[in-house]
């Protein structure tokens, strides 16, 4: 029931956000770091946020400084970061102003989102995706209040609206129903762009498409109607537990950015006609005609407007961040750091690469009841393209295991709302060629969220991605991507060349707080590949567990030849340790192998203690050679142990062709194989 009260409340917060928005304007100089605020949207804002439990999840987008008040930040507290303070309770002054994330218990919690429009839909309704896991699985994890169930409310502009990954989310969330609400605030601009520009409809037209998705539409500058429309649209929610959108009209007041201010491009009657629905007098007057005094109104005005410049200038003077910190959080620290437990135990047998994949997560699956694994066919009547992930929906059910639509975007991104939860969700792509769709969130969201979050959000994932060329894959099924990945900051990247590896890996990347991609080659899987029979090794014990960025020597040198100087070593990963090996056969004992096992972290420390050893390298790598990740390190090795280098770093990758053909010939004349590795051997060994 909306009382005189609550009314009086969202006034104050409203005059607030004005003053707010007023200050800033006033000091150009001093809010030098690009910002938005709500000016226009401030009804709709308040209206949802005053109504949110602390149990709740929500996911303001830039625009939304009038939610943040709502739930109950000071303007102090958002100051920090319009100001990039080191104090930034969000960010620690590395992100801009309403680029919220927070873990307080007496408030909606509120993961890492990126500024890219719209995509803050895949991991909020990650969030609701796990939520409604939690309550499938009765877990103490799962907040409430006075036994009221949480929801999810996803704030988002009408403009981005249009981007892809919305739709991955809605699609997701109506499947699924899921508890979570879009709150789509329209203003009929998105930068310049007018509506009838750029969209064929608005939000909640689109949404009609979405059967199962119940659809509200109100005015947004009118608080009594916003309210109203959101009392309704969270009870739905929280009660049926399905999802629901909200479509606010609402003007535009202040500037899109203080940046791109409304005069470069908006017409005077255009500002005119906005200024008319300004939801701020409208509520002024809805005050007075519920019998509100002039003076309490006028009270409440002078002491937010006071209170917002003194929290301005304490905001000024509180102190910058430290540069020297300016590396932190890029990681979560991880718990694994030694290789524990039995690698060979006696009697086991041996497995295939693909196998010890499917162990390693059917034995983490057993013990961790928030572990979760879902991809595109992995689900029981499959059971992944390879067989990777087998018999795992009928041993765990198939809220646990489960097909996704073909939805990269949702299937990498959804990671980063569910481990905010506290879950474990490990999911696939079908072949690193497909990866691209869901590149986008590994990079905007994923990467960067515990850094931008100060540390408060880790996205703890892992990615599995078969990978590499055999046997007339085609180009669209052969591709490698781990330089691509590696020019991501903030994920680990892991690449076994056998069963034992891949298991033990397989584990530490689940207990990982970080986002982990495992590249899995699929020459190496079933060990089919000739040349390729020891990928099939002793099964480890339950118990193994292997650290990433620890190389491993899987070919060894004679000391001899090493001191003579008769010796090479060569670094490589996946398929490449084949082809190493097989080559190496031909200079007995003048060989030493170093397999990366994770490309990040690096174990550089063992790289350059095996160059420094040789004195003559080769960097070996399947993928396309040119601006790879193994040209990369080849410069690394050059600077770090130049006085130790009697020969050129040698580089051999595949020919820089756009993708790996289908025919079989075109194939092999693409790739490394044991007599191009071996003459560049020779050539080392000759200088
Ligand atoms: C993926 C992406 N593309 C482009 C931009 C640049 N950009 C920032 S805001 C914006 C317009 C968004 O309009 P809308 O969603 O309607 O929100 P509004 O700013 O009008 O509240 C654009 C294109 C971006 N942030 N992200």
């Amino acid at each position: 029931m909306l009382t005189p009260e609550i009314l009086l409340q969202a006034y104050k917060y409203m005059v607030t956000a004005k003053a707010m928005c007023d200050t800033y304007d006033a000091n150009k100089q001093v809010c030098k770091y690009v910002h938005s605020t709500s000016r226009g949207h401030e009804a709709i804002q308040l209206a949802a946020g005053m109504q949110l439990l602390p149990c709740d999840w929500v996911s303001p987008y830039y625009r939304d400084d009038s939610i943040m008040l709502s739930v109950g930040f000071q303007p102090y507290e958002l100051m920090l970061q319009l100001l990039a303070k080191k104090e930034d309770p969000f960010s620690g002054g590395r992100s801009y102003y309403c680029h919220p994330s927070s873990r307080d218990v007496n408030r909606p919690f509120i993961i890492h989102q990126s500024s890219a429009t719209g995509m803050q839909t895949i991991p909020t309704t990650g969030l609701a995706q796990g939520l409604q896991y939690l309550e499938k699985i009765q877990s103490e994890k799962l907040p409430s209040v006075n036994g009221q169930l949480p929801i999810v409310v996803c704030s988002l502009g009408d403009g981005s609206v249009t981007e892809g990954e919305v739709s991955e989310a809605m699609q997701f969330a109506v499947l699924k129903q899921l508890p979570i609400i879009y709150l789509v605030q329209d203003n009929q601009w998105s930068i310049s762009a007018s509506a009838e520009e750029v969209r064929a409809m608005n939000a909640y037209d689109f949404a009609a498409g979405f059967k199962g998705l119940k659809r509200w539409q109100c005015d947004g500058s009118d608080f009594i109607r916003s309210y109203e429309t959101m009392a309704e649209a969270i009870e739905y929610t929280r009660t049926e537990r399905k999802p629901a959108l909200v479509h606010a009209k609402v003007p535009l007041l202040g500037h899109h950015t203080s940046g791109v201010r409304r005069e470069f491009y908006r017409s005077r009657e255009d500002l005119l006609k906005h200024g008319s629905y300004d939801p701020l007098p409208k509520l002024r007057l809805l005050l007075i005609d519920v019998g509100i005094a002039e003076h309490t109104i006028s009270a409440v005005e002078k002491e937010a407007t006071e209170k917002v410049l003194a929290d301005f200038h304490r905001a000024q003077a509180s102190p910058e961040p430290d540069p020297a910190t300016v590396e932190e959080h890029v990681f979560a620290p991880t718990p694994v750091k030694e290789e524990k437990g039995q690698r060979t135990p006696r009697n086991a047998e041996k497995v295939l690469m693909v196998d010890a994949a499917l162990h390693a997560i059917e034995e983490i699956m057993e013990e961790f009841p928030e572990a979760l694994l879902y991809g595109q066919d992995v689900g029981a009547r499959l059971g992944g393209v390879f067989r990777e992930a087998a018999t795992l929906a009928d041993k765990f059910g198939d809220h646990r295991v489960f097909n996704t639509a073909i939805q990269e975007a949702y299937i990498v991104g959804s990671t980063a709302g569910l481990s905010a939860l506290g879950l474990k969700p490990m999911v696939e792509v079908q072949f690193a060629d497909y990866i691209y769709p869901g590149f986008n969130q590994l990079v905007t969201e994923l990467s960067k969220s515990c850094y931008l979050s100060n540390g408060k959000f880790p996205v703890g994932m892992v990615l599995r991605v078969p990978i590499g060329a055999y046997g007339g894959g085609g180009p669209y099924h052969s591709g490698s991507v781990e330089s691509t990945l590696l020019t991501i900051k903030g994920i680990k990247v892991v690449y076994p060349s056998n069963a034992a590896d891949m298991k033990g890996l397989m584990k530490a990347a689940y207990h990982d707080p970080n986002p982990v991609v495992m590249l899995e080659h699929k020459g190496l899987y079933w060990s089919k590949v000739p040349g390729t029979e020891d990928a099939k090794t002793i099964e480890p014990a339950k118990d193994y567990i292997l650290p990433l960025g620890k190389a491993n020597i899987v070919l060894q040198a004679e000391a001899g030849k090493v001191k003579k100087g008769e010796s090479v070593c060569v670094i490589t990963y996946g398929m490449g340790v084949y082809w190493a090996k097989a080559a190496a056969a031909n200079f007995p004992g003048q060989v030493e192998v170093l397999d990366l096992r994770t490309l990040h972290p690096l174990d550089e420390e063992q790289i350059f203690q095996l160059v420094k050893k040789h004195g003559k390298v080769l960097v070996l790598s399947e993928e396309q050679q040119n601006n790879s990740f193994a040209e990369a390190l080849a410069l690394r090795i050059s600077n770090q142990c130049y006085h130790f280098l009697d020969a050129r770093v040698e580089v051999l990758g595949s020919l820089n062709l756009p993708a790996v053909p289908i025919n079989l010939a075109l194939e092999a004349a693409m790739l490394p194989n044991a007599t191009t590795v071996g003459n560049r051997i020779a050539k080392l060994l000759a200088y």
